[in-house]
């Protein structure tokens, strides 16, 4: 039987204070303005995430849970791992279902979850100790796009990467991401499990970025939040509107900030004045959607061999299992 586990810490000091500064300040100096999805996730922002998961018109959280429900049997069996790594864990609510699953084929015997929130990884792992004493628990505080580095070289490990969370990142970036992991896998060997949203029309798409119930314009403008909390800024945050739109031809959910007034802003910790005209759009976040074949030539670019692929009932959402 396991203790509690210590984080491990690999997050640079200052890390979210940097990055942030630096991500604010090229994004907001660039035309059109943009920010990147991460620095949604302060305390408030991961609770109205979870507010998201649980909404009528948010059918992904429920779709892949579907999918683990019915298939993680046959996805541990098809890939047996020593070593499950979870990037970007969260609250792992969906973690006990792969845990369960591999623990069923003998191998498991760590869980290393990776978040750059210390809150996310303890309240997870309370839970999870409780439920698997015997696992060894690591979770370790990094940010798992750019410090993959830090992570197990050893062993037969099988890297979840759920949630969709790969549709955040642009199709280069995401090629990129892909690669480092295969890399990561590629001495000893293991697995990706990769959770992706489907393409489906406009109508299903926008409204799970656009609820009724105004949680995800909430989440959208918490950013802006932040950046007062943060940085000292000024954003007058309730004189922003929430936008959500389907773009074809990328194949991705953008949502968006749009100024209801021409705005002078200012940010104290990045020494900056920015302008906001009337109707002017400030990108948040792009959220990819993926054919099947799509994510699968995707995984063979970066070298993996497709180990297998599930889908929920009504075919919004697929795993992919593919092998380094
Ligand atoms: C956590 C990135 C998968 O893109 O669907 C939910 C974030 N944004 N509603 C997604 C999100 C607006 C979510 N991911």
């Amino acid at each position: 039987v396991h203790g509690p586990a210590e984080i491990a810490h690999y997050l640079p000091p200052h890390f979210l204070e940097s990055s942030l500064r630096k991500d604010v300040l090229a994004g907001l100096t660039a035309t059109p303005k943009s920010l990147p999805p991460k620095w949604f996730y302060d305390d408030r922002g991961s609770a109205l995430f979870e507010r998201i998961t649980g909404l009528p018109e948010y059918y992904p959280t429920r779709a892949e849970r579907e999918i683990l429900e019915r298939y993680a049997e046959d996805m541990a069996a098809e890939l047996p791992a020593d070593t499950l790594i979870e990037l970007g864990s969260g609250s792992s609510s969906k973690t006990p279902l792969l845990i369960s699953a591999l623990l069923e084929q003998g191998r498991l015997q760590r869980y290393v979850s990776v978040d750059v929130s210390d809150a996310a990884l303890l309240g997870a792992g309370d839970h999870l100790s409780e439920t698997f004493p015997h696992l060894q628990l690591s979770p370790v505080a990094a940010d798992f796009e750019h410090q993959l580095h830090v992570l197990p070289r050893d062993g037969q490990r099988m890297v979840a990467f759920l949630g969709g969370t790969i549709g955040n990142l642009d199709p280069e970036h995401r090629a990129e991401f892909l690669k480092d992991i295969h890399e990561l896998l590629g001495s000893g060997g293991g697995s990706l499990l990769l959770g992706t949203d489907l393409v489906k029309p406009a109508n299903i798409l926008v409204p799970a970025y656009d609820d009724d119930a105004g949680v995800t314009a909430d989440f959208n403008r918490n950013v802006l939040r932040v950046l007062n909390r943060e940085l000292g800024a000024d954003f007058d945050v309730e004189a922003f509107e929430h936008v959500a739109a389907w773009v074809p031809e990328n194949r991705w959910i953008e949502m968006r900030l749009r100024a209801t007034r021409p705005m002078l802003v200012t940010l104290p910790g990045v020494d900056l004045e920015v302008n906001f005209s009337d109707g002017e759009e400030l990108r948040t976040e792009i959220s990819a959607k993926f054919t099947r074949d799509g994510i699968a030539d995707e995984l063979e670019a970066a070298g993996f061999r497709i180990a297998g692929q599930w889908c929920d009932s009504e075919d919004r959402y697929a795993v992919t299992l593919a092998e380094a």
